[in-house]
This record gives C-alpha cells, sequence and structure tokens, in this order.
C-alpha cells in the first residue's frame, strides 16, 4: 500500500545514488532491498551503488542482491581507500555464494568516479543517500574535472544533486556520538569536511531514530532474510539504514513521518562527535520522529514482506 500511495503522486522515478558501508551489521542489506524494490515499482531509478567499506565478499554480495531482483545491471564502486582487511562478515560470503556472474571487486570503478560519471550523464537532479561512512561523498566533492565533466566536484553536486541524506550523527543532546561519523578517523575527517563544505541541503538521519525500531530477520523473503540469519540477527535489527531508505523513496521528510530542524551541522574531525546550531532557513538538517515507532516499522516491515513480483510497476 505504500508504494501505491507514493505511485498516486509521483509523474517520474528520482534519480537516486545509494552509498553504503555493507560492512558489520546487515541493516545495509533492508535499505538496500527496499531501494531494489522501489525502483522495481517505478518509484524511484537506482543509478549507482557505492561502497564506503571494503571486505573480501563486497562486490559479488551485492551483486547477488541486485541481480535477484533483476537489476544486476546497476552498477557499484568501492571506495579503496576503505578496505578493511580481516574481518570476517557471515551475511556477505553467505550472499556472494548466490551472485551468478563471478562478479567481484576487481570490476568495480572507484566510486566517487562512478558518481561523477551518473551525475554527469542525467538530464535532472539526483538524490544522494549514505547509509555508512561519508567518504565517497567527500571524495565526489573534492574531485577534479575529468572526462566526464569539466565540472569539479563542488560544481557538479551543486549542478545535479538535488539533496543528500545522510545516516549518521546523533542529533539528541550536545556533542552526540555516532558510529559513521566516529568508527575511523577518515570518517570523522570526511563528516567534519561535509558539513563545511557541500553545497546542497544535506539531511541527516540520527542514531536516536532508529535505535529502538526493530526490523527484518530471517523471515524477510530472498537473500535479505538469509542476510540476518548469517548475521545472527533472525529477529531483526535496529533500523537506521531502512528508515533513510523509507524516507528516501517517499522523498519528503514530512510525509515520511518526520519533522525537520533546520540549521547548521558540525562535526568535530579529531573526534568525529557531531552538534547542531538550530536556524530558520539553514541548508542542514536532522529528522525527528512526529509519528510513533510502530508506524516507521510497519511502513518497512511492509516493503521488506513484498514478494518481488508484487513491486513491479
Ligand atoms: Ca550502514
Amino acid at each position: 500500500m505504500i508504494f501505491e500511495e507514493i505511485k498516486a503522486t509521483r509523474e517520474q522515478p528520482i534519480d537516486l545514488l545509494f552509498g553504503t558501508d555493507w560492512w558489520t551489521d546487515c541493516d545495509d542489506v533492508a535499505a538496500l532491498e527496499i531501494l531494489l524494490k522501489a525502483h522495481r515499482a517505478g518509484l524511484i531509478r537506482l543509478r549507482a551503488i557505492g561502497v564506503n567499506s571494503v571486505m573480501q565478499y563486497s562486490a559479488p554480495s551485492l551483486k547477488a542482491m541486485c541481480e535477484a531482483h533483476g537489476l544486476g545491471e546497476i552498477p557499484i564502486g568501492l571506495d579503496r581507500s576503505a578496505v578493511r582487511k580481516g574481518i570476517l562478515c557471515l551475511y556477505q560470503k553467505k550472499l556472494a555464494a548466490f551472485c551468478r556472474s563471478g562478479f567481484s571487486n576487481a570490476d568495480c570503478p572507484d566510486a566517487f568516479r562512478l558518481y561523477r560519471r551518473v551525475l554527469a550523464s542525467l538530464p535532472g537532479k539526483a538524490v544522494i543517500v549514505d547509509v555508512g561512512f561519508p567518504q565517497i561523498i567527500m571524495q565526489l566533492l573534492r574531485s577534479q574535472p575529468d572526462a566526464y565533466s569539466e565540472l569539479d566536484g563542488t560544481e557538479l553536486v551543486k549542478s545535479k544533486v538535488s539533496e543528500i541524506l545522510l545516516m549518521g550523527g546523533r542529533w539528541d543532546k550536545p556533542f552526540g556520538r555516532e558510529y559513521n561519523f566516529c568508527a575511523y578517523p577518515v570518517n570523522r575527517k570526511a563528516a567534519s569536511y561535509i558539513c563545511r563544505h557541500c553545497p546542497v541541503p544535506l539531511t541527516f538521519l540520527g542514531y536516536e531514530v532508529g535505535k529502538d525500531i526493530v526490523t527484518g530477520g530471517k523471515a524477510v523473503p530472498g537473500l535479505t532474510g538469509r542476510a540476518y540469519a548469517a548475521h545472527g540477527s533472525g529477529n531483526g535489527r535496529p533500523s537506521w539504514d531502512p528508515m533513510t531508505a523509507v524516507a528516501a523513496v517517499i522523498g519528503d521528510a514530512e510525509k515520511a513521518g518526520y519533522r525537520k530542524i533546520t540549521g547548521r551541522a558540525v562535526v568535530n574531525p579529531k573526534y568525529g562527535t557531531n552538534r547542531f546550531q538550530a536556524c530558520a532557513g539553514g541548508t542542514h538538517a536532522y529528522l525527528v520522529k512526529k509519528k510513533d515507532d510502530r508506524f516507521y516499522q510497519a511502513q518497512i516491515e511492509e516493503i521488506l514482506m513484498l514478494p518481488l513480483e508484487e513491486t513491479d510497476g
């Protein structure tokens, strides 16, 4: 029903680029599941996937998800400055076994170059959504003109991106700390850089928004249920990433059930702590829930439990 409600007012699909850490937590898988189903339903066009924390099975496990939804052609890029070795991630290995194309990390371009190529090729503006570490967006903003565009990264984003939506930060108290902005020094630096230099509206869904809303689990059909089971989260996980994905698909924070607090966000580049100065008309915003938790949980569960054939638009 949620997809039908969106479709009733959507004139054309939203072009969307999706960044994910695709890392030790499995809620990224639910976020991707939501975006792939929304793409199949004609609500968005998922133009690119950027992986901002690279492990052995990153590319084949992502490709397997896309192939399972009939969308194996969606390009995948990697942030090669964030290759993480020696960390076991069972859900990725499990999903990678379903990759039919023999796709590997070596087949992926650098994510920020992929973003440049995709943005330059679009006739209109896209939304960038990221539910992981923020360094691909920093690399994009700092990028130089190339064969795809004569614009530098900041100018390219200004002309081809309408908004950036990040799962990141903790906004319900001063000097909040949240994993995506804190885990590694490069993440802290990137989050700080983006807040200082992003030329388009930047919206955050923070830690406090998703922590008590449990969704997903082994009952979800297809590879997503397998991923949750392999992760040891058969009964679900907090919903930071799927909530961000649903908000992106709905495309309007108010309609998605949030109040937007506008102002200016600052992230400390050394510690990754964030703070916020609220002001009317600020280009940064964080989201505050207007509804009770069950509302958001029901939205996510409805989409995750859709059989694939019912998502075709
Ligand atoms: Ca994530």
